[in-house]
């Protein structure tokens, strides 16, 4: 361990007054878990007084979550630690120079999507208040998803440029990431193990005792700064590797005419000692701000540490063509979507297609890079007539978000779920088909969550992601109650 570091540590004893730059879903949970700390003394929560989110300050400091959503014990929480007086929100960053440890919150997002540059304006710029004020024997910690190489490599830049120290030696640097879903964000700090790295020993030493207070259930796993960096980006892009792992098979099913449920089915019964399958499901695609980004941050990591890769040349990484396979969805679901209404002797082109979800996840109000969002732009481009609903997204700018489903179901010649919303698993046939005023409706399955069978006997023609089973139907019209429906059409290949 370095003597000067280690030394300086020793002298400051254990850490008593920590803060938290970025009072956001992670900044604000992490802040008063430590201020309800007994060891303990003071927390200070840095957040800029800016017009977006200047109203956090006086809003934390009357104990008051600015966080949207239900988010169980977070408020109580706040009240208990200001009320204690051991948290308080501020604007001053001078306050750093009183504290043993100082943590960054904050967002990574990419500036353009198309470019996959993440924008790590925001992260500087608390970097160099950071830096600004830290006093020796400090311990600065990163917590936001970041390239690796970022802590050891501009981070550390960054840090020593705005305090004229050398970390390692003067101040301690790690990094941290935080692994919290938005409504679990205090038991997630609590209840997952942490991973803890930092640029030496001294300093992850130092980040381990910070964050070990803070853990109920989740234990410390120790590491090196870039380990810990690659290993966030890398659980997500094996989460993002195996959703299209799912969605491949999927379409392998549905060109095969097989049924992607059993076969999931089956591969998950092979279970045993040292036997893993993890399959998860297809979708109509994978949004959000975590999988859709980290899997480049991993790329861009082994471009950016420049160790010498060896791999074929010219060859996409399979990381990266998961990505692809993923971003194939919404497209797919549009596909389906034209042969759907071709097989009701209907056109895309003044189509009115009722797209019922816009959240990127189900029961969420979350529509980060929500794959809607691709699958509206192919019907727009078209000439379709989409109208969006979604239970729980209030608005989305430049897309009309109904909330009212038998108005935004009227008229539909197709219907397309795009999003694993409960109330969408208990739409009711008829009642659909009755809104819909058509012979023939089309409904397109992109989460699973409706019976094929229910709307075929309807007189729809269904289409669902992975049923290659169902995808080629033949299609019925109704008698009226009580007798049998009557095939009006052949089995058709979509
Ligand atoms: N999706 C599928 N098929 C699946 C699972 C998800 O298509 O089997 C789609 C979802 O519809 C969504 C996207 O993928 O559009 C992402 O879903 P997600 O469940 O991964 O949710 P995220 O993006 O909020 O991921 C977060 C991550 N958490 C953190 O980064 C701290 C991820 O590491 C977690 O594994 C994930 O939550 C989780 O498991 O809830």
């Amino acid at each position: 361990m370095n003597d000067r570091l280690q030394k300086l540590i020793e002298a400051r004893g254990p850490i008593r007054k920590v803060g938290v730059i970025g009072m956001g879903y992670v900044g604000i949970p992490s802040a008063v878990l430590f201020a309800d700390c007994p060891t303990i003394d003071i927390v200070y929560g840095f957040q800029r007084d800016s017009p977006s989110s200047g109203h956090k300050i006086a809003m934390l400091n009357r104990g008051e979550s600015p966080l949207k959503g239900e988010e169980p014990g977070l408020e109580p929480l706040i009240k208990k630690v200001v009320s204690a007086g051991k948290f308080r929100c501020t604007p001053d960053y001078s306050l750093i120079s009183e504290l043993d440890a100082v943590t960054l919150a904050i967002q990574t997002p990419f500036k353009d999507p198309k470019d996959l540059v993440p924008d790590f304006g925001p992260l500087v710029e608390g970097l160099n208040m950071a830096g600004r004020y830290i006093r020796p024997g400090a311990l600065v910690v990163l917590e936001s998803t970041i390239t690796p190489g970022t802590t050891a490599g501009m981070a550390r830049e960054v840090l020593e440029k705005a305090s004229g120290m050398k970390a390692g030696e003067d101040f301690a640097l790690a990094h941290a990431p935080e692994r919290v879903m938005v409504g679990r964000l205090l038991r997630n700090i609590q209840e997952h193990d942490r991973i803890v790295g930092g640029i030496d020993a001294a300093s992850t030493k130092r980040a381990c005792d910070l964050y070990a207070p803070i853990l109920t259930k989740g234990r410390i796993i120790p590491m090196t700064a870039t380990a810990a960096e690659v290993t966030k980006t890398a659980e997500n892009t094996f989460r993002d590797l195996q959703i299209a792992a799912a969605n491949e098979l999927a379409l392998y099913c549905e060109a095969m005419g097989i049924n992607f449920y059993s076969v999931r089915t089956g591969i998950d019964s092979l279970k045993g000692e040292g036997i893993t399958r993890a399959i998860l499901y297809p979708g109509a695609g994978v949004g959000g701000h975590c999988l859709t980004k980290d899997t480049y941050h991993l790329e861009r990591g082994v471009r950016i540490l420049n160790g010498r890769l060896d791999y074929p040349e010219g060859e996409k990484s399979i990381f990266v063509l998961a990505r692809n396979v993923n971003d194939f969805m919404p497209r797919h679901m549009y596909n389906l979507t034209l042969s759907a209404l071709a097989r009701a002797g209907r056109s895309i082109k003044g189509a009115n297609v009722t797209v019922l979800g816009w959240a990127f996840l189900g029961n969420s109000d979350d529509a980060r890079n929500t794959p809607s969002e691709i699958y509206y732009d192919l019907l727009v481009k078209a000439g379709a007539s989409p109208t969006v609903h979604d239970c729980y997204v209030d608005r989305y700018p430049g897309v009309d978000i109904r909330h009212d489903l038998d108005a935004a179901l009227l008229g539909a010649d197709a219907v397309a779920v795009m999003t694993g919303h409960d109330r969408y698993r208990s739409l009711d046939a008829a009642r659909v088909k009755e809104l819909s005023g058509r012979a023939h409706p089309a409904i397109i399955d992109g989460r699973n969550v409706i019976d094929p069978e229910a709307f075929i006997r309807q007189g729809f023609v269904y289409s669902g992601i992975g049923r290659g089973d169902r995808n080629s139907h033949p299609i019925v019209t109704p008698e009226p109650e009580g007798h049998a429906t009557q095939e009006v059409h052949t089995a058709q290949h979509a």
